[in-house]
């Protein structure tokens, strides 16, 4: 019997998304492993927290899916970007990702809104409110970044920036 409950149109931007959260996540581990090997560890620690939350995402997307009676389809992941500059290039970029990330998941919510389709529209708010936190915070890191990188001479800051992430929220 076919229990499909979300439209054909809704299953394509669902797995897209869901490759996209896959994307996000070679971004994070790429971006994690750079500062990893030039001596930032608590930066890198904090970055691949982000690499698995954003799998988690990727796998809460599949799983939607497949509970709604489509069809979740595993697709090629681009690759990750080139290393960022520097620290802060590494952040720009990131907010960046989340920002563009945060669009495609708004036309998620705009067309299950369009079809009244309510089970998705309320599935979708969790990744609304998630990009939110997401923004929010890495937003919150660039300024603390900007701080420690402008206003006082040498890298003594950063240094303390860096510890710091180690045990920041994800
Ligand atoms: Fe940036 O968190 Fe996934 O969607």
């Amino acid at each position: 019997m076919n229990t499909k409950r979300i439209s054909d149109k809704m299953e394509k931007l669902l797995n897209t998304q869901m490759t996209r959260e896959a994307y996000q996540a070679q971004v994070y581990l790429s971006y994690a492993s750079w500062p990893g090997v030039n001596s930032f560890s608590g930066i890198a620690t904090f970055l691949y927290g982000h690499m698995h939350e954003e799998r988690e995402h990727m796998f809460k997307i599949l799983k939607y899916i497949n509970d709604r009676g489509g069809s979740a389809k595993i697709e090629a992941i681009d690759a990750a970007p080139a290393n960022p500059k520097d620290i802060g290039d590494c952040l720009a970029k990131i907010l960046k990702h989340e920002i563009n990330n945060s669009k495609e998941i708004d036309k998620i919510v705009n067309l299950a809104h369009e079809e009244k389709d309510w089970a998705t529209f309320n599935f979708g708010q969790y990744f609304v409110t998630e990009q939110i936190e997401e923004e929010t915070l890495i937003n919150g890191i660039i300024d603390k970044y900007n701080l420690t990188s402008t206003e006082i001479k040498g890298n003594t800051n950063l240094y303390e920036m860096d510890k710091d992430l180690t045990n920041a929220s994800q």
